[in-house]
This record gives structure tokens, sequence and C-alpha cells, in this order.
């Protein structure tokens, strides 16, 4: 057995929370060796409900779960934190520019990445899954100037997720049998979902669909699936959510198959032009505990306009938050 770790969830009482909480409680998020102590912060009116959810948790007897604290202090929620899931947000209600969302969730990441730069641990490593998710992370990151910038990514593996599955359907293949898939971009409607790197059977996966269906149909199902799940169930993705934070942590501390990446949004280096300091999908590798950004690709005239597209929204968010003095 290893030492243990602190994990912090936030929004513990929303749908993703429920999702979520026992699959890392289960041992899913890091290994099956790992020993882990739950924080789980939330808003005064939820810590009741999220008190509910530790009952269950605590009545789950799983034999990894060490111990469970409710809160709603951030400085408490974030003190010796290996790992931070920031799932809480403020949502889009009717009405809402998105200025005025940025400006809403500015008033909660702003002091999370505080929270985060006083209390955690040396090594915290944080995912934001609360959407805008990106510029959510790049307001928490900006507020953290004692962590590696490189320790705050943002959840674009649900995207990643969806993308090989709709492959996997439309080839007839195994999700094993695909391979360098990525999503570039932004976490929203214009993100790009990549084929021209991935491999099916080791031939490149652009190759073998039509050209019409990979921007007709699989661009705009994997962009739009949010909606359509939300269409279909009358709720957000949650289940699927919660999945794909613990692929990401989960990854990200154990590494990547040899040959293989994957997606997540992370701070750009400069690569591929994307300006330095944005935090935007990429295919990344994972080794040693780190996201690397793959280099080195190639962009085809199919990509390119797609991937700026999508990069442009996340400049114009930056700006949106820096008039607003939140980064
Ligand atoms: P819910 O509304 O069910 O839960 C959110 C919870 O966050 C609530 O319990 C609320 O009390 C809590 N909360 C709000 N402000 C907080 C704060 N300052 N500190 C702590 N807790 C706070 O939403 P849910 O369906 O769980 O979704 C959570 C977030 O994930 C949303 O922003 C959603 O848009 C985002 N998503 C991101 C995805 C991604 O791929 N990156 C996909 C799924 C999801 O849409």
């Amino acid at each position: 057995t290893r030492s243990p770790v602190t994990v912090t969830v936030t929004g513990a009482a929303g749908q993703i929370g429920y999702a979520l909480l026992f699959r890392i409680a289960s041992g899913q998020l890091i290994g099956p060796d790992t020993p882990i102590n739950l924080r789980l912060l939330e808003i005064p009116q939820a810590v009741k409900a999220a008190e509910g959810t530790a009952m269950e948790l605590t009545d789950c007897a799983f034999p990894l779960l060490r111990s469970i604290e409710v809160t709603d202090d951030t400085h408490r929620a974030f003190e010796g934190t290996n790992i931070a899931l920031l799932v809480g947000a403020r949502p889009r209600t009717q009405g809402m520019e998105r200025g005025d969302l940025l400006e809403a969730n500015g008033g909660i990441f702003k002091p999370q990445g505080e929270a985060i730069n006083a209390n955690a641990a040396d090594d915290v490593r944080v995912l934001v899954v609360g959407n805008p998710a990106n510029t959510n992370a790049l307001i928490a990151q900006a507020h953290a100037p004692d962590v590696p910038a490189e320790r705050f990514t943002a959840m674009t593996r649900l995207d990643h997720n969806r993308a090989l599955a709709q492959l996997a359907i439309k080839l007839g293949v195994g999700i094993d049998e695909i391979q360098r898939l990525a999503i570039w971009g932004n976490h929203s409607a214009t993100q790009y979902p990549d084929l021209f790197h991935a491999e099916v059977g080791g031939k490149i996966a652009a190759e073998q669909v039509e050209r019409e269906w990979l921007s007709e149909e699989f661009i705009p199902t994997v962009a739009k699936r949010g909606a359509a799940i939300i269409e279909a169930r009358g709720a957000s993705s949650a289940a699927s959510a919660a999945n794909a934070a613990i692929d990401h942590v989960h990854t990200w501390v154990n590494g990547t198959a040899e040959g293989d990446w994957t997606s997540a949004g992370v701070v750009s280096d400069g690569s591929y032009g994307v300006p330095e300091g944005l935090i935007s999908s990429f295919p990344v590798r994972a080794r040693d505990g780190r996201y690397e950004i793959v280099q080195g690709l190639e962009i085809d005239e199919f990509s390119r306009p797609r991937i700026d597209a999508s990069v442009q929204e996340l400049v114009d968010e930056r700006e949106t938050v820096r008039r607003l003095g939140l980064v």
C-alpha cells in the first residue's frame, strides 16, 4: 500500500459529484493500492446534501477510503490536497451573456486558485471540469503563482471519449483498436476532434471514412453531444463526465500507453500557433506524472482553420476575463 492521497472535489453535491465520488473512493482514480482522504467542498446551501453523500460513502465500507470531510470553507477544502477536482461552477441561466458567465465563474475560480496556492500539497494537480472549463482553469491558475502552471488542466477527455466511441461505431472496431486521436482547442462547440493523426489498424482514420461523414456528421456529433444528452435525458452528462474525470487523472498519474496519446486542456507553450499561456486542448502524453504536448505533428489544411477557430474563441475568453481583472 502506498501513502494516502488527499482528493478534493468541489460541487460534491451535484450530479457529476454523485457519479464521481464512489469511483474515487473505490480506488479507480489513482489505483487499487492508494488510500484516499476525501474533502468535499460545497456552498452552504448544499452542505447538507453533500453530508448525505458522505454518509453513503461511509456505508460502502470502501477499504481504501480513509476519511471524508465535508466543508464550505474553501481554504480548509484544499489543505494538503494532492488532487483537486473543480467540478462546481455557476451554470449559464436564461438571459445571461457570455461575459456575465465568465464573471460569475471568476467569483468561484479566483478564490479557489488562491486557496490552492496557499494550502495545497507541493505536488498538487488540478482538473477543472466546471464550465467554461478552459477559462475557469486559466483563472484559477492565474491566482496560484506558487504552483507550476502545468499543474492546472481542463477536461476535454469526455470529448475525446465521445470521439473514440463515434469512430469505433462507424468503423465497426473496438475502442482499443484506435490510437492517437486528439481534441484540439476549447471544450465547447468549436472544439476540433482530429482524425488525421488517429490510427485504426495502423492506418490513418481520416482515410478510412468519407470526408463528408467527417465534416458533416462526426465533428458536429462530437461537438454537440452535450446538447444531445440534455435533449434526451433532460439533464446534462453526469456519469460520462465523471468517468472522463477519472480517466484524465488516472492517465496523468499512471501514464499513456507507449506510442499512444490522449487529450487534455493544458497550458500552451506556444506549440501549433496556440498563444502561450492559454489553456487549450492538445494531443498529450503522460510520462513521469506529467502531461506534455505531443510535438512535431503536421497540421493539414482541413484541420488548420478548425483548430484556429477554436483557439480564437479561447483568446476571446481570455480577453474578456482580462478586462474583468480576473487574470
Ligand atoms: P450540478 O448543478 O448538478 O452541480 C454543481 C454543484 O456545484 C452544485 O451542488 C453547487 O452547489 C456546487 N457549487 C456551485 N458553486 C460552488 C462553489 N463555489 N464551491 C463549491 N461548490 C459549488 O452540475 P453538474 O451536472 O454536476 O456539472 C458541474 C459542472 O460540470 C458544470 O459547470 C457543467 O457545465 C460541467 N460539465 C463539464 C464537462 C466537461 O466535459 N468539461 C461535461 C459535463 C458538464 O457539463
